[in-house]
């Protein structure tokens, strides 16, 4: 493709660096090799196909379920040059949770890859959204005027569970979005000549910030594969000039285990792939020491492990050049200002005492979508209260644990037991329920849910499983049930999750 109108790509930095880096590869993905101007063209298109005449989205959320690849960077950077609001809806969901992304945004529009738009249809038709295939958003004329669009305005809504039923959406400005890049690029040292290799899945901050984003501003080349899966990531790494990697601790695992299965020539082979990689990181969950060792072991790489959250990108992070400490997650980020305040308000400065950690910087989010209450609750004295215990030891900042119960973080994804204890009680059999997250090897944590059921016949967990998949995102739904006569409660009557926690470990290690 040719870029006729090459001056003002809107006032953005990413797409100045991108009109820069016009001739260089910017995405490689199944149907090819793109470059940077490939990229823009095609932007250009979607944004003139979702403006349709009108100057500037100003704002207008618009949702899509596009795989990880050139078409999903086209419609995200198109929506950003047309002035909107990109809300990126993760491929695996099942119709629920996509109509409330659609509804809690209000979106105007949605953009669908063609083997997704069967599913969208009858719910842009019900909320009266406009539905785009992607190859109609492609088809807008790249000469369109576009608007030209400020850094404080709102880029992206990401939808992150908490003590709340419902996800909230994280707003990001695209000043927020440029802090969190500028600061990756400048702490793991990108240049030009990266070439990543993305396996995460694109609607959240992991993927689509340090792997996609980063590369694109640094005008390095992003490659990307539809879904994780092990063989393919190692065969790719054997084959590929790759230098980075990125991956939450269960990819690890799995990375792990495909080698061990490996015969020991194979072995020897992937080993020797990782030689050109200059860097690995995890993060979006804790690391175990047992994952770190092994990786160094057949790998000969020391992962470096950092610290994030979706309301401020990453926030810690274990050094590029200095020790990298099993375990820990490192010191604050630059331009990120990190305070550990103790149970009664007050700052711990000295190594050791445990506290919440705390967080400052131009990387910090600017609301909770339409959730002002939330918003303000989240904050204190202007610092974002992650939720996260943390301790200092020698300067390095270590994870502890979430202050609630009902986080659960799965296979890297952060989700709430109170968002599907709600879906679980609309089960036509079950009374009562709770979830809890159970410690796991391969998940970090599995979630776990102990019911109770009406009738004496009880309830196929099969068939449960199988509801809940209509219902809630695969990561959501409960790898373990419980059916119990009655759920373990105090003497207030308040149901003991420790209690259902220690049934769940018991009933592990009874089988182990
Ligand atoms: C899927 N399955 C699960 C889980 N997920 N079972 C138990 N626990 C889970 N968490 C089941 C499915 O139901 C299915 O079962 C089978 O596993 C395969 O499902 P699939 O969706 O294909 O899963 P997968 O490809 O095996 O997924 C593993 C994965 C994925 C690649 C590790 O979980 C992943 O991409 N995680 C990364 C998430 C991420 O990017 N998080 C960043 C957010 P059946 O066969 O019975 O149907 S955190 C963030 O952004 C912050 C800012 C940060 O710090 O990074
Ligand atoms: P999310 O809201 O999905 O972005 O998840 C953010 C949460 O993931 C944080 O609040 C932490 O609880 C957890 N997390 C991210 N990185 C790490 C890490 N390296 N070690 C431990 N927990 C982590």
């Amino acid at each position: 493709m040719t870029d006729k109108a090459t001056t003002d790509y809107s006032a953005l930095p990413i797409f100045k660096q991108a009109a820069n880096n016009a001739g260089r590869c910017a995405v490689i993905d199944g149907s090819g090799e793109h470059s940077y101007s490939d990229v823009l063209v095609a932007a250009r298109r979607v944004a003139a196909a979702l403006l349709a005449g009108e100057d500037d989205l100003r704002e207008a959320r618009v949702t899509f379920m596009v795989p990880p690849g050139f078409d999903y960077v086209t419609v995200q950077w198109g929506i950003w040059l047309a002035g909107g609001v990109a809300v990126p809806h993760c491929v695996s969901h099942p119709e629920p949770e996509l109509e409330y992304t659609l509804s809690d945004t209000r979106a105007a529009a949605t953009v669908a890859a063609p083997e997704f738009s069967a599913k969208l249809e009858s719910l842009a038709a019900r909320h009266q959204i406009r539905l785009l295939t992607t190859d109609e958003a492609l088809n807008g004329s790249s000469e369109t005027r576009l608007p030209t669009i400020g850094t404080d305005r709102r880029a992206m809504i990401l939808y992150t569970s908490g003590t709340t039923s419902k996800p909230k959406g994280v707003v990001m400005t695209h000043r927020n979005n440029a802090s969190q890049i500028v600061t990756l690029l400048e702490a793991w040292g990108w240049t030009a000549d990266d070439h990543i290799l993305n396996v995460l899945p694109l609607h959240h901050t992991h993927g689509i910030i340090n792997v996609l984003s980063c590369a694109l501003w640094a005008g390095a080349t992003c490659e990307l594969l539809p879904r994780f899966e092990a063989e393919q990531v190692w065969q790719s790494f054997v084959e590929r000039p790759f230098t980075l990697f990125m991956a939450v601790p269960t990819i690890y695992n799995r990375l792990v285990a495909a080698w061990e299965d490996a015969p020991r020539a194979r072995q020897k082979e992937l080993s020797a792939a990782c030689n050109k990689f200059r860097l690995m990181v995890s993060g979006s969950a804790a690391l175990p020491v047992s994952t770190h060792q092994k990786w160094r072991e057949i790998s000969g790489h020391t992962l470096l492990e950092r610290y994030g959250m979706t309301e401020i990108g990453m926030a810690l992070s274990n050094p590029l050049e200095d020790e990298r400490r099993p375990g820990c997650v490192g010191q604050p980020l630059p331009g990120v200002t990190a305070r550990i305040m103790d149970e009664n308000g007050a700052e711990v400065t000295e190594d050791g005492p445990q506290g919440e950690l705390q967080i400052k910087g131009g990387n910090v989010f600017l609301e909770y979508w339409q959730r002002p209450q939330a918003t303000q609750e989240a904050f204190v004295d202007g610092w974002f209260k992650t939720g996260d215990v943390v301790v200092r030891e020698d300067d390095y900042f270590r994870i502890l644990g979430r202050s609630s119960i009902d986080i659960i973080k799965t296979g890297g994804y952060k989700v709430s037991a109170l968002e599907i204890e709600e879906v679980l009680r609309t089960h036509a059999e079950i009374l009562e329920c709770a979830v809890v997250g159970v410690e796991d090897s391969e998940w970090g944590e599995v979630v776990c849910a102990a019911v109770t059921v009406a009738g004496s016949k009880g309830m196929s967990i099969e068939s449960f499983r199988a509801w809940a998949k209509e219902q809630l995102a695969p990561y959501k739904v409960p790898s373990r049930v419980q059916i119990l006569e009655a759920l373990p409660r105090n003497v207030m009557g308040k149901v003991t999750k420790p209690a259902i926690k220690k049934l769940f470990e018991r009933e592990k290690s009874d089988k182990t």
